[in-house]
């Protein structure tokens, strides 16, 4: 009975500690440190606020729900400050704040930036805008949740780029495409009478980074979501969004006047091909005033396009944007472009596509163009466009979601990834020409600017499916924010607010989290080595795919690898993709001397014999490359072990579970990949790196037909 009683008990307090995920970075624990606590709450007992908008009353409910939680404590409202208060709002809705003189640091922020800033022993979270005034809400609310002193405040914050999007590829029945984390949140059945309060919670959670825009619909894009029907559903989710800042844009499917139309052509320079954009744009905006405007993917993998009817991007771009600018929305489109028709090298071709095109788009036009010329590998070169069009916006995609990187299990943090093609050097005007710089419009003067990341977002309860996904969600917010913070440095907020201040807690996750996207790169494509995933859902390795109806959607297209050796020749020797960067960096990827070892076999084809910066010739380097991978996952599940009992049992368990995947499939790429490279380089795998336990042919034939995301 005893016994029954204990197990009873140990069941209760695991449910009651076990913690799902679904509260992200916003979880407001109560602080155990009763000194600490007892600090906080002298400065945020009571608070003034006109919360009159909605944005107000949403960042006023914030506050209180987050100290309710952190302090366990009912801040309470007062007419005016008297000291100790926390004052909220902005010089327009505040007569306290009109007079305090804020106005430099005011001028320099912006209608997003804050400023958060101790006067006369208040606290003051203020803006030009109400949702200035909710970002540094959420910004103080960071602070106390990672233990941060609040007496002595004077934070100016503004956003470096303008749109900060999240790209849904969610269809309309509710699949996402290369989507790891159940089905679309979009209930689109239920819309627009059933508001589920998770909408509300997803828009927090945008908000609390400064992500203000969010394309609710696949870039492979379908008409009827620009149907009357859907409009009305869009517009209930854009008004959900709107007190946390959240515009909605739609996918604009460029055949939609004849498929939803009626009309015959879709011809971008028809007359009633543009009206029936104008009107279909009018209609939009009479349900969402403040409807952002449309994302498109054209004439690229089989969808639609300008091209169709003999256009240019620019004709179709331009047509669009003509639509949407009297109501003031942009045309985001898309330059990743490419065709198997088109002989050229694939990674050159969105380059050979739309330099051209530099100048010749409207004022409301961005493009938007992936970290690489190929597709979300887990390691690419910048894309040469970043720095070639200087006379035109261009806004960065990344991808968030794991397509190409161990998709619904495997532990990536990415921002290594999107720091490494900010901070890339492009010299389109000398030294110091960074990608970010390019896409702050602060290199070429531009003031639409951009960063889209493609959403890790599902159904699942904890949002992404695993827990470290919701890292990616969270970093991609902060550097669109600033894509000067250093990845280090979000990690570890994302740390202690997700898991726990607690140093050696932090310092052990930090350890696992910021060699990860390293471990990936390693034990699936090292050295330069990209698109070598299996056929069609991309899971596993399939670096034997050959001979399918496109050839540039196969592995040996990429990896070329024969009896001499291995890798794409890009220099002049080859397909001259180097001459499309800046001199100084196709000099230096041309050269074998110079070309960072990371991007060797992207640019160069080489014998398997090639002597390594280590000594060893490329077979053994590229046997230990992906050895390195798998005992690097080792090393995370090591680190991770050792967090039983500090971090709660539900997510320790996920983790652990999914680093034991993530450790047998490093290992399966491991194995796949040098077995099959063996039957061309003919030499031994080093003795000291494990047999694989299988044939090649039995990896060959391992098939995923029903893959999530696929
Ligand atoms: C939305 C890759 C993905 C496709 C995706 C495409 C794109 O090819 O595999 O699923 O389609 O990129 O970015 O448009």
């Amino acid at each position: 009975m005893k016994f029954k009683l204990l197990l009873f008990f140990l069941f209760v307090t695991s449910i009651c500690l076990a913690e799902d995920g679904y509260d992200l970075w916003l979880r407001y624990k109560p602080i155990e440190d009763t000194a600490l606590k007892s600090q906080y709450k002298e400065l945020l007992h009571k608070y003034v606020a006109n919360e009159s908008s909605p944005t107000m009353a949403a960042a006023v409910q914030e506050l209180k729900c987050a100290l309710n939680g952190l302090l366990d404590y009912q801040i309470t409202t007062e007419s005016k400050p008297s000291g100790k208060t926390l004052l909220m709002g902005t010089p327009e809705n505040s007569k306290y704040i009109a007079s305090m003189k804020l106005d430099k640091d005011l001028q320099k922020i912006g209608n997003e930036g804050f400023i958060i800033i101790s006067q006369k022993g208040n606290t003051v979270i203020t803006a030009n805008t109400d949702v200035g005034v909710l970002y540094g809400t959420f910004h103080f609310l960071q602070l106390v949740q990672m233990h941060q002193p609040i007496e002595r405040l004077h934070i100016v914050s503004s956003p470096k780029v303008k749109l900060r999007v999240l790209n849904h590829w969610d269809n309309l029945d509710r699949t996402v495409e290369r989507g790891y984390a159940g089905f679309s949140l979009w209930d689109w059945h239920k819309l627009p009478d059933y508001i589920d309060p998770k909408y509300i919670d997803y828009a927090r959670a945008n908000a609390s980074i400064g992500i203000n825009g969010t394309v609710l619909t696949n870039v492979n894009a379908n008409a009827l979501i620009l149907t009357d029907t859907y409009i009305q559903k869009v517009k209930a989710l854009a008004d959900a969004f709107r007190p946390y800042g959240l515009k909605v844009y739609l996918t604009a499917r460029f055949s939609a006047p004849i498929e939803i139309g009626g009309l015959k052509t879709a011809d971008p320079l028809n007359e009633e091909v543009k009206q029936w954009w104008k009107d279909k744009v009018d209609e939009i905006y009479k349900a969402i005033p403040d409807f952002g405007g449309f994302l498109v993917k054209a004439n690229s993998e089989g969808q639609p396009g300008p091209q169709n009817y003999g256009r240019t991007h620019a004709d179709g771009a331009n047509m669009m944007a003509d639509a949407v600018s009297p109501h003031g929305g942009v045309v985001m489109w898309r330059a990743f472009v490419y065709s198997n028709e088109e002989p050229d090298d694939r990674a050159k071709q969105a380059y050979n596509e739309f330099k051209p095109l530099d100048g010749k788009f409207r004022e409301n036009v961005i493009i938007q163009v992936k970290n690489g010329a190929i597709d979300f590998q887990p390691r690419e070169p910048f894309h040469p466009l970043f720095g070639a069009m200087p006379k035109t916006p261009l806004m960065m995609e990344f991808q968030i979601t794991q397509e190409y990187l161990g998709q619904g299990t495997h532990l990536a943090y990415l921002a290594e990834m999107y720091k490494e093609c900010l901070d890339a050097d492009t010299y389109a005007q000398g030294k110091g020409s960074t990608v970010a710089k390019v896409i702050d419009g602060s290199l070429d003067n531009h003031q639409l600017t951009g960063m889209a990341g493609v959403s890790n977002i599902g159904t699942d309860r904890n949002w992404t499916g695993q827990i470290f996904g919701q890292a990616n969600w969270y970093c991609f917010g902060r550097l669109a924010w600033d894509h000067q913070l250093t990845s280090e440095a979000i990690v570890e907020e994302w740390i202690r607010m997700t898991f726990s201040n607690e140093p050696q807690t932090v310092k052990t996750i930090k350890n696992v989290m910021l060699g990860s996207r390293e471990a990936v790169v390693n034990y699936m494509t090292p050295l330069g080595l990209h698109h070598m995933m299996g056929w069609g859902h991309h899971y596993g390795p399939g670096p034997w795919v050959a001979n399918k109806h496109r050839a540039d959607w196969t592995s040996v297209y990429y990896h070329k690898a024969d009896k001499e050796g291995i890798g794409f020749d890009r220099t002049a020797s080859g397909s001259n993709a180097v001459s499309q960067y800046f001199p100084e960096v196709a000099k230096q990827f041309s050269s074998l001397d110079e070309c960072p070892e990371k991007y060797l076999l992207w640019f160069h084809h080489l014998p398997w014999t090639y002597t390594m910066k280590s000594g060893r010739s490329l077979w053994d380097e590229l046997c230990y490359k992906y050895q390195a991978g798998v005992d690097s996952v080792g090393q995370m599940q090591e680190q991770w072990n050792s967090l039983q009992g500090k971090v709660d049992e539900e997510r320790f368990d996920q983790v652990k579970s999914f680093l034991q995947i993530q450790k047998n499939e490093a290992e399966w790429w491991r194995n796949a990949c040098l077995l099959y490279f063996q039957t061309f380089s003919g030499k031994p795998i080093p003795d000291d790196i494990p047999k694989a336990d299988h044939t090649l042919e039995y990896y060959e034939e391992l098939s995923f037909p029903y893959a999530p995301g696929h």
